[in-house]
């Protein structure tokens, strides 16, 4: 490994050990480990070649993979010899770990989502692609300045990215715009524009190095680079415009996932991408393969969100148009390849294009969505449209399109029968399944929380990180005195390097015997970080008034990004600034109340806060967070959730015990009936005064002493339209958190409830999420399986 690292710093990055910096060492060292993945990465490929084994395509317009180098090195089983290498080389692996940027591929839920499946799939054996664009700049930087979200671009691809091989060779042609013709039967379209998708493939490599699969990033690059005419004449911006045009399709990732854009730009990338996707998963198809109609016994294709939802009509295109296929075998045929997952209800992200805006990109599509349209309504007369109101809505077309369509948490699915697609659902019964989301246990157990890690192999062995389930047996060491003193100094530990860290980066010094009480994830009002910081400013006024009382000491730390044109949640980050600056150098309270909010959350930033935490805040009203992938990491990693009935809350709670969650507020159903009440918020605002006086201060500028009516707004929101009902479950939260802090004063209790969660969370891993999917949605199974099965 030394050598082999040395090798690689002067060969491939033509330095010499004395004078390389830890940018030249980190790659040095992910450039050997790479080296190390190939093997496996190419033998799973022949495997799956020579099996004949149905592939699975996952479509994304997000990966939100972080770091790579930790997950390589361990699902490589390296660790010691990487470390022992760089010891001796007089370099510290910690330092080059945390050299690398975080790739941001993604905004939030979903895009991890995507990266956690692509680690269970290759960890299971399954043969897949990942597949998604390799966008140049991914989710904006945050900072703060005077505690308002700034936001500036994210250059990760201003370095190398070590983990990538650039396939110059894998390049298709994608076309936007111009016409169609139709003459003798044959259908031609005549775009106006194309681009170029060139492939860069990441190995991603399952545990204990078993099996590879990959990540396939389309970047768009220009058919020719530059106009020479144009350049020869002088105009150099002509001459380059082209290339930019071309090039701005893989340039930014849209950073919101929850809105829809209705942007052009959006489409294209949309587009861009599934289309690349399909013409590869084509060409593959078709070298060993000539009879298309065989195609879905070889080809699952999921589609993450209606992002690629256009996969339905490009799919049907290319059977028809490029292969001859007839258009009424055809829709049947891609139906059979294609499925669909539902992450949310918020009707604001289930997209819509307008017809004249896809029409004018894509005109073929429209026709062909015309057509599926036409087949719909005659076999099923009646059904919900995909085309409505001058508008092609995207979650209808995928619904239609697709022969699964699953949500994400239990209730989550329900409710997907139940309102969005409710009408369709009568239509097709069977079609709408449930996969509850999962997470990896080697990200987030394994790698981010090592003492803990540590601790459970030497209880049980490491059987765990492939097979989570095997954390039950970890229930038997509640009454283990040493174990359980081992499990609290290990979270201690890890607090007092989050301790270390907030220290360093806010300047903030805080009590690693506090409860560590944190909210990480997108800021939105549906979320309610508002509620968490109203709840603090109540408990920072009831400390006031009563300064003897023996209260818990809480740390509230918050984490997250809000889209760039969400003003709302931007008001949101800037009022948790303002009172955290107020209650923060209250001596009143010092010593008992701290708020913390470091700036630009991204994965990285996660994996340090997660292990870290006593208490996982998971609040979002009731009927509105599909599923949620933290509320897993936290509990995974011992903390205790304060939530509602909402997501996969309700199964968490249900493996944890109910009497190791601290549940409050309305339910679903509740939520839906309350606002039929008019009025409600102010009616709930009256019936609580605690409520009343913190809105009081927060409306009379008391956080804001220089500009008091900064917060009118917020104030003015929760009155008179507080749809997510802040106000009506605030009570409730409120006295939920009240039996957090006493849970907390008894520690060897607390632990033993944290110990329950981290050993009943094995269901939540990903594999198990993976093995649903693959049995229920896309029939795929390992190659090696069968030929196990067979021996
Ligand atoms: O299913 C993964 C996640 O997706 C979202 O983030 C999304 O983008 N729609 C949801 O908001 C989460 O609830 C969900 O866990």
């Amino acid at each position: 490994m030394k050598d082999d690292i040395l090798n690689r710093l002067q060969f491939s990055l033509g330095k010499d050990a004395d004078h390389a910096s830890v940018y030249d060492w980190r790659m040095a060292v992910s450039l050997t480990v790479r080296d190390q993945m190939v093997d496996t990465w190419f033998n799973s490929t022949k495997e799956a070649y020579a099996a004949s084994s149905k592939r699975v395509y996952y479509l994304s317009m997000e990966f939100l993979i972080g770091r790579l180098i930790e997950d390589m090195i361990s699902n490589l089983q390296l660790e010691d010899t990487v470390r022992g290498a760089l010891t001796d080389l007089g370099q510290d692996f910690d330092e080059i770990v945390h050299d690398e940027p975080d790739a941001a591929l993604g905004n939030g839920g979903l895009g991890r989502l995507a990266a956690c499946f692509m680690d269970s799939l290759a960890t299971l054996g399954i043969p897949a692609f990942g597949y998604g664009i390799r966008y140049e700049h991914g989710l904006f930087e945050q900072s703060f300045a005077q505690g308002q979200q700034v936001e500036r671009p994210e250059t990760w691809l201003n370095q190398r990215h070590a983990w990538e091989f650039e396939r110059p060779e894998v390049q298709f042609p994608i076309c936007f715009g111009g016409h169609v013709d139709h003459h003798d039967g044959k259908t031609t379209w005549h775009p106006s524009e194309k681009v170029l998708a060139t492939a860069y493939d990441t190995p991603v490599i399952g545990w204990k190095n078993e099996w590879g699969n990959t990540l396939r990033l389309w970047s768009a690059e220009p058919v020719s680079q530059f106009d020479l005419d144009s350049f020869n004449r002088g105009d150099y911006l002509a001459a380059g415009r082209s290339e930019a045009l071309a090039r701005t399709i893989s340039r930014v990732l849209y950073p919101d996932d929850t809105t829809d854009s209705g942007k052009e730009l959006r489409l294209k990338q949309e587009y861009f991408f599934t289309a690349a996707s399909i013409q590869d998963l084509m060409r593959r198809y078709l070298q060993d393969h000539d009879d298309l109609r065989q195609l879905p016994e070889h080809v699952a294709i999921q589609l993450n969100d209606t992002h690629p939802a256009i996969a339905g009509p490009e799919l049907v295109r290319v059977l028809v148009d490029e292969h001859g296929i007839d258009m009424a075998e055809a829709i049947p045929l891609a139906r059979a390849c294609l499925a669909y997952t539902n992450h949310t209800l918020l009707p604001e992200a289930l997209e819509k294009w307008g017809e004249w805006l896809l029409g004018r990109i894509l005109p073929r599509h429209l026709e062909i969505i015309r057509i599926i349209e036409e087949t719909q309504q005659r076999e099923h007369p009646g059904s919900p449209r995909i085309l409505e109101h001058g508008d092609v809505r995207m979650g209808e077309l995928a619904f239609i399109m697709a022969h699964k369509v699953n949500g994400v948490s239990a209730l989550h699915t329900e409710l997907v029968k139940e309102t969005v697609f409710a009408d369709l659902h009568r239509i097709h019964p069977t079609r709408i399944i449930n996969q509850t989301n999962g997470i990896t246990p080697r990200r987030w157990l394994y790698n981010c929380n090592p003492g803990l890690r540590d601790l459970i192999t030497d209880a049980m062995g490491d059987g765990w990180v492939a097979d989570l389930e095997q954390l039950t047996a970890l229930k038997a060491k509640r009454d283990d005195a040493a174990f359980m003193q081992a499990f609290q100094a290990s979270k201690r530990d890890n607090k007092a390097a989050l301790s270390n860290w907030i220290g360093q980066t806010c300047g903030i010094a805080l009590d690693p015997d506090a409860m560590f009480d944190v909210q990480i994830k997108r800021i939105h009002e549906y979320k309610r970080q508002l509620m968490n910081l109203l709840e603090t400013v109540a408990l920072w006024n009831d400390m006031r008034d009563n300064p003897d009382h023996d209260w818990t000491p809480r740390v509230k730390i918050f984490g997250g990004k809000a889209a760039p044109g969400y003003y709302m949640a931007k008001d949101i980050i800037r009022l948790i600034n303002d009172v955290a600056e107020v209650i923060n150098n209250d001596p009143a309270t010092k010593g008992r109340l701290k708020i913390v909010y470091p700036p630009n959350y991204n994965v990285t930033m996660a994996e340090r806060l997660i292990p870290a935490s006593d208490l996982s805040e998971q609040i979002s009203t009731a009927g509105k967070e599909a599923s949620g992938t933290g509320n897993m990491k936290f509990a995974l990693n011992g903390a205790l959730t304060i939530g509602t009935l909402d997501g996969a809350n309700v199964e968490i709670r249900e493996h944890v015990g109910s009497e190791n969650f601290f549940l409050f507020g309305l339910t679903a159903a509740e939520v839906m009936e309350r606002r039929q009440h008019h009025g409600y918020a102010r009616a709930a605002i009256e019936a609580s005064p605690r409520l009343q006086r913190v809105l009081g201060q927060i409306a009379e500028g008391r956080f804001a002493p220089h500009d008091t009516g900064r917060y009118h707004g917020v104030v003015g929101m929760l009155y008179d339209h507080d749809y997510f009902l802040v106000t009506c479950d605030f009570d409730s939260y409120f006295d939920a958190q009240r039996r957090a802090d006493n849970a907390y004063q008894n520690a060897d209790n607390w632990a033993a409830m944290a110990l329950m969660n981290t050993a009943s969370m094995g269901w939540f891993s990903s594999d198990r999420t993976i093995k649903g999917y693959a049995r229920d949605i896309w029939n795929a199974h390992p190659p090696r399986a069968a030929m196990d099965r067979s021996a």
